[in-house]
């Protein structure tokens, strides 16, 4: 996992104005889906486009290839996103100037003499692309709504809530779709849909992608995925207050991090906030690593959790806190604590002993053969 970049996320000011400066040079701008439109591509434009009229600047989405797949189709259609999929160009006397947003060249034979007034990607450019006006590619981010989400963070941009709906759930199914279901996202691809997600239909991205997750577990996961600490092979987050019916998001957010990652351990907590305003910590490490005690780990902190092969989980009551501390302060005092117990065990792990190591293997080997020896029977 990518941490954060400040230096791009400190650009994002100088980038979105020398973006406005290049869309306002222009009074029509012909915005280009080069290639098969993905949906990347398909939500960038689309943005881009209402930042366009935002600045009193005209423009049209036009892609020279139809859609392929379903999903696309259906996005498309229920956002009624003005792509126009034609088999030639328009007159193309009608722009002053032409914008390629999600891919490598800008180089578009059918626009002649046209000026490109902007190219943004997140590829490595390519050879045949031609001058811009403006240009950025950023191969460090995922996919290029990320990056036009955080423009609109930065432009603040007075758009009309269904519009803004339109906008924010197709960059939002472009961030899923070029980080496989988020399985490759940064802080950036999760600040980006921090903000979206407000503005966005996540019912119709269920629909569209058959999330297993729940909104809520999401929104964990991607907390995760941006306050993560890394320390040696272990990865650790502290997602902050969760109430008590999506307490299960932990243990999810555990595997996710391990699942999607190539550390050896992860670790997630966060503080359970109870219906009757009882709080306490809660903790699930999960590892890869069948010689780790974890449990041995888990009762070196609390005697209250345990662990078995690969999973753990603890709890750490906080009734004589939660009455009177400010959340806040009672947050940081428990993330910096949690986190200097698991780096401290981290260190002091203990091993298992091969016989015990052999006695888990054993189990699973047991367990293997007694499945063939049924298949037999059953022949
Ligand atoms: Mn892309």
């Amino acid at each position: 996992m990518c941490s954060v970049n400040s230096r791009n996320k400190m650009n994002i000011a100088n980038l979105t104005n020398s973006l406005i400066k290049a869309i306002k040079k222009h009074k029509s701008i012909l915005i280009f889906i080069k290639g098969s439109p993905d949906p990347d591509a398909i939500g960038s434009s689309f943005a881009f486009q209402a930042i366009c009229s935002s600045l009193g600047v005209k423009s049209e989405i036009i892609a020279l290839m139809e859609l392929s797949l379903n999903q696309n189709k259906m996005i498309v259609s229920s956002l009624s996103i003005p792509v126009q999929f034609r088999q030639n160009l328009p007159d193309i006397d009608k722009y002053d100037a032409y914008a390629v947003l999600d891919h490598p060249s800008n180089y578009v034979r059918e626009v002649g003499q046209l000026v490109c007034a902007v190219h943004l990607d997140h590829h490595a450019k390519s050879d045949d692309s031609v001058d811009a006006e403006f240009s950025f590619t950023e191969e460090s981010i995922n996919s290029l709504s990320s990056l036009i989400a955080l423009i609109y963070r930065e432009m603040n941009l007075n758009i009309d809530r269904e519009y803004m709906r339109r906008i924010a759930t197709s960059l939002y199914y472009g961030i899923l779709t070029d980080t496989d279901m988020l399985s490759h996202a940064t802080s950036i691809d999760s600040d980006a849909l921090e903000y979206i997600s407000a503005f966005s239909d996540i019912k119709l991205i269920e629909s569209l992608v058959a999330l297993p997750y729940s909104g809520e577990t999401m929104t964990i996961i991607q907390k995760a995925i941006r306050s993560n600490i890394v320390y040696k092979n272990w990865i650790i987050a502290g997602v902050g207050y969760i109430d008590e019916e999506n307490r299960d998001a932990i243990a999810i957010t555990a595997d996710y991090l391990l699942n999607n990652n190539d550390f050896s351990t992860s670790v997630v907590f966060a503080i359970i906030r109870k219906k009757d305003g009882s709080k306490f910590i809660d903790a699930s490490l999960r590892t890869k690593l069948i010689m780790l005690d974890l449990n041995h780990f888990i009762h070196e902190i609390t005697p209250n959790g345990g662990a078995r092969k690969y999973k753990g989980a603890y709890q750490v009551d906080l009734d004589y806190f939660s009455k009177y501390a400010d959340e806040e302060f009672l947050w940081n005092f428990v993330r910096s604590v949690t986190v200097s117990h698991i780096k401290h065990g981290r260190d002091t792990i203990k091993y298992l002993a091969v016989t015990d190591i052999f006695s888990r293997i054993g189990n699973r080997f047991s367990r293997i053969k007694s499945i063939f020896h049924q298949k037999d029977i059953n022949q």
